[in-house]
């Protein structure tokens, strides 16, 4: 893919942004300002960026229980996002949902769940909406390397194969499920090589890198031969992969 410079300093300060943001979601979540569990995604910015940046605003996104960083990829407003975060009226879902339950519908991100691996059979149901709707509308379907272990993970797969969905089953493999290394709980040498056992095309890449996370989400499917042209408009679960210095940036600091 070629990138502009505009382009490549609009995902830097994306980047940058979710950090920010990150950091001050720690910081009331520990002083006990924030209601609720929150769950940073500082470490992982460059996936959500990454695979935002090669979509439409009419595509969807559906996100997982560490999701800021996916909303605010998508482009919704911090001040929304930080009123929904602390429980007010301004807030996207006037306050009810807040870290772990927020939807920016505008942004056609259509939420966050506290259910891990939940968000899959929704963005499967999406996906077989826009099919039936008849248009070209990609739907990242954003989860963890823990989700890949439940059930939903395998029947959605299956349908997304079986009904060719416009789904990017978009796996951010940070090695650990909460406080779980992700060896002792996964079988398989690579979660995206699951994908082979629906007939879906599936890779990992550096989840550290915003233009390779970019490049596969945009991939059309090889194989499937619907992509043309089109961010990927096939099935197609990639699983990325972040480096030790990211798990240390997510551990948070126990709640005092
Ligand atoms: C269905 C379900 N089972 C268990 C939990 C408890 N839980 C919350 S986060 C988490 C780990 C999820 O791991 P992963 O999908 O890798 O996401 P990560 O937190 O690493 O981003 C678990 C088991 C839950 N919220 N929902
Ligand atoms: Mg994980």
């Amino acid at each position: 893919m070629q990138w502009q410079p505009a382009q490549l300093q609009q995902m830097y300060r994306q980047m940058v942004t979710i950090r920010r943001f990150e950091e001050a979601v720690r910081d009331l979540y520990t002083s006990g300002q924030m209601p609720g569990l929150a769950h940073t995604s500082a470490g992982q910015e460059a996936v959500a960026v990454g695979a935002c940046a090669v979509l439409r605003p009419d595509d969807y996104i559906v996100s997982n229980h560490r999701g800021h960083g996916h909303c605010i990829a998508k482009g919704a407003s911090l001040d929304r996002m930080a009123a929904e975060l602390l429980g007010k009226v301004t807030g996207y879902c006037r306050g009810k949902g807040g870290t772990m339950h927020i939807a920016a519908v505008e942004t056609n991100n259509l939420g966050a769940t506290g259910i891990v691996g939940g968000g899959i059979g929704t963005a499967t149901g999406v996906g077989l909406s826009a099919r039936l709707r008849g248009t070209d509308q990609v739907v990242v379907c954003f989860f963890g390397d823990g989700a890949s272990n439940e059930g939903l993970f395998h029947e959605s797969l299956n349908l997304a194969a079986i009904w060719q969905l416009p789904v990017v089953f978009l796996c951010e493999n940070n090695q650990y499920g909460e406080y779980t290394a992700g060896r002792s709980v996964t079988a398989g040498t690579a979660i995206a090589e699951r994908a082979a056992s629906y007939g879906l095309p599936g890779g990992s890449v550096d989840g550290m890198d915003p233009l390779a996370v970019a490049e596969a989400v945009s991939s059309p499917s090889p194989g499937l031969g619907a992509g043309a042209g089109r961010v990927c408009s096939s099935a197609s679960p990639i699983a990325s992969t972040v480096t030790t210095s990211a798990i240390r940036a997510l551990t948070e600091p126990e709640k005092s």
